[in-house]
């Protein structure tokens, strides 16, 4: 595969909450999905390393928001995982109010990478996520990970299914079945994300209120 920009990816920084965000971003694409989705493994996958973002067996694992470095002050955004049960509920109210407002008001998010389980896609709390970042008109990566867990007609079955249903309500829209393990869908990732940092017209958010919706499931 020919050299890409995430191949120099290098961790820049850790934030509990925006305030620790860096102060001249122009332009991040999130990563979120459920705790044990594969969201680090997948940043490590694209960046070609086996630990830039830290993986576990244990969900719950990335409990901050880690900035990567993907080009000049552009970013790959590793987001905490939800869903996971053990979480205490002030720890869990601060992430709820964090991804709400993060995916519904940060100008310089250029597009959402949204990994689901190939096996368990589109949980109500997935649908939360989409909820709050389709209103923007930004595009969406539904990145179907641990492709490796089925056959290739579950995981064009697996595809088909998702787009169907969220595509009526998306503007800009892909589905790929991904796998850290094959490295199924890399190649057709890299391209999607390159796209999306590179292009000029991001639409503004609008001024319409912030929905808070609680995070339960
Ligand atoms: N078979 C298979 N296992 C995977 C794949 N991607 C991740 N895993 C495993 O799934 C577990 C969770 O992966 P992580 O990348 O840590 O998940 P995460 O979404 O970052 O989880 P949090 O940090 O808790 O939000 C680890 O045991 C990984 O080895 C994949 O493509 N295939
Ligand atoms: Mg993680």
């Amino acid at each position: 595969m020919a050299l890409n920009r995430f191949q120099g990816l290098s961790f820049f920084t850790t934030a509990n909450g925006a305030q620790g965000f860096p102060i001249h971003s122009q332009g991040e694409v999130a990563f979120a999905g459920r705790s044990n989705a594969g969201k680090s493994s997948a940043i490590n996958t694209i960046a070609n390393r086996t630990r830039l973002a830290f993986t576990s067996k244990t969900p719950g694992r990335t409990q901050h928001i880690n900035f990567f470095t993907a080009g000049k002050d552009q970013y790959l955004v590793d987001l905490p995982g939800y869903g996971f049960a053990g979480v205490p509920i002030h720890v869990r109210r601060h992430w709820e109010n964090f991804l709400s407002s993060y995916l519904q008001n940060r100008q310089e998010l250029k597009g959402m990478a949204l990994l689901m389980d190939i096996r368990h896609p589109l949980t109500p709390l997935d649908q939360l996520m989409l909820d709050w970042f389709l209103p923007s008109g930004r595009p969406v990566l539904l990145m179907l990970t641990k492709s490796d867990k089925l056959s290739r007609s579950q995981r064009l079955n697996a595809a088909r299914k998702v787009r169907a249903e969220i595509a009526p309500r998306a503007s800009d829209l892909t589905v790929i079945p991904f796998s850290s393990v094959s490295r199924e869908g890399l190649e057709e990732t890299i391209a999607v994300l390159e796209g999306w940092l590179d292009s000029e017209d991001v639409p503004s958010y609008t001024d319409e209120k912030t929905q808070e919706t609680p995070l339960n499931e």
